[in-house]
C-alpha cells in the first residue's frame, strides 16, 4: 500500500490534534462489552485480538460510565523482539446502508517507540493504565509473554479533532504489521476492531 503525503497529513492532524485541541470534543461510546471484534475485512493470515493478547484473564464489564477493565494481559504475538511494529488506523462510518471509509486514518511506523508516550491518542485506551510500566517500557507487544497488569479503570476514548466526527455507528479498524531486520513484513499480522458511536462532549 503506497503511502501518500496526503495520508500522512492526516494522521499528523489526527495524532497532534487528538491533545491540543480548542474544538468540539468527542467521546467515543462502545458497542460492545467486549471492546475488540473481529475484522469484517482482515487481510488472509492476520489473526484477531486474540493473537496479540491473551485476554482470558481480562474482564471487561459494561457499566453506565462506559467499560470497566481489570486483570492482566498477556502478549501473544509470535514476532520478535527486534521488529519493528506498524500500526494502521483507519475510522469507517455506517451512512446509507453501507460502511463508507472517512479520511481519518492514520500510520504509526514504529508503535514501540511511542507506545507509552502520553500524547498518542491511544495513551489513555490502554497504556496509561499498566501497573508494571518499567516492564512495558523494555518489552513492547513484539516480546511474547510479556504480562501487562492493569490498574483497574474504565475505558473512555476522547477525541478533539477540530472537526465533528460522524455520528452513527463507526468502526475504528486497527491492523497491526511486524517487520523484520530486513525490512521483510512478517505474514501474521493482527487485525481488530473497536465499534462504536461518537458523541459531542
Ligand atoms: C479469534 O480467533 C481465534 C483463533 O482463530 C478464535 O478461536 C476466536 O473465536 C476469535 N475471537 C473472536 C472474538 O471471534
Ligand atoms: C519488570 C516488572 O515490573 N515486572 C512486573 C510486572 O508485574 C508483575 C506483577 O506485579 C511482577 O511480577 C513483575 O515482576
Amino acid at each position: 500500500m503506497a503511502l501518500s503525503f496526503s495520508v500522512l497529513w492526516q494522521l499528523v492532524v489526527f495524532l497532534t490534534a487528538a491533545q491540543h485541541s480548542n474544538g468540539e470534543n468527542f467521546e467515543y461510546i462502545l458497542e460492545d462489552e467486549s471492546v475488540f471484534s473481529e475484522c469484517m475485512d482482515a487481510p488472509p493470515g492476520y489473526a484477531n485480538m486474540s493473537g496479540l493478547f491473551d485476554t482470558s484473564t481480562t474482564n471487561f464489564v459494561m457499566g453506565p460510565e462506559g467499560v470497566h477493565v481489570d486483570g492482566y494481559l498477556t502478549s501473544t504475538w509470535d514476532v520478535q523482539p527486534t521488529d519493528r511494529i506498524e500500526g494502521r488506523l483507519k475510522i469507517v462510518h455506517f451512512e446509507r446502508g453501507i460502511w463508507q471509509p472517512t479520511v481519518l486514518n492514520m500510520l504509526v511506523r514504529d508503535f514501540c517507540k511511542s507506545f507509552l508516550d502520553p500524547k498518542q491518542y491511544w495513551y489513555s485506551i490502554f497504556p496509561e493504565h499498566i501497573r508494571n510500566r518499567s516492564e512495558a517500557r523494555e518489552k513492547c507487544v513484539n516480546h511474547k509473554g510479556t504480562v501487562y497488569f492493569v490498574v483497574p479503570y474504565v475505558i473512555k476514548m476522547h477525541f478533539g479533532l477540530g472537526f465533528v466526527l460522524p455520528s452513527g455507528r463507526n468502526r475504528m479498524v486497527f491492523t497491526l504489521v511486524a517487520i523484520d531486520e530486513n525490512d521483510v513484513q512478517r505474514p501474521n499480522g493482527i487485525c481488530f476492531e473497536i465499534r462504536g458511536d461518537f458523541f459531542k462532549i
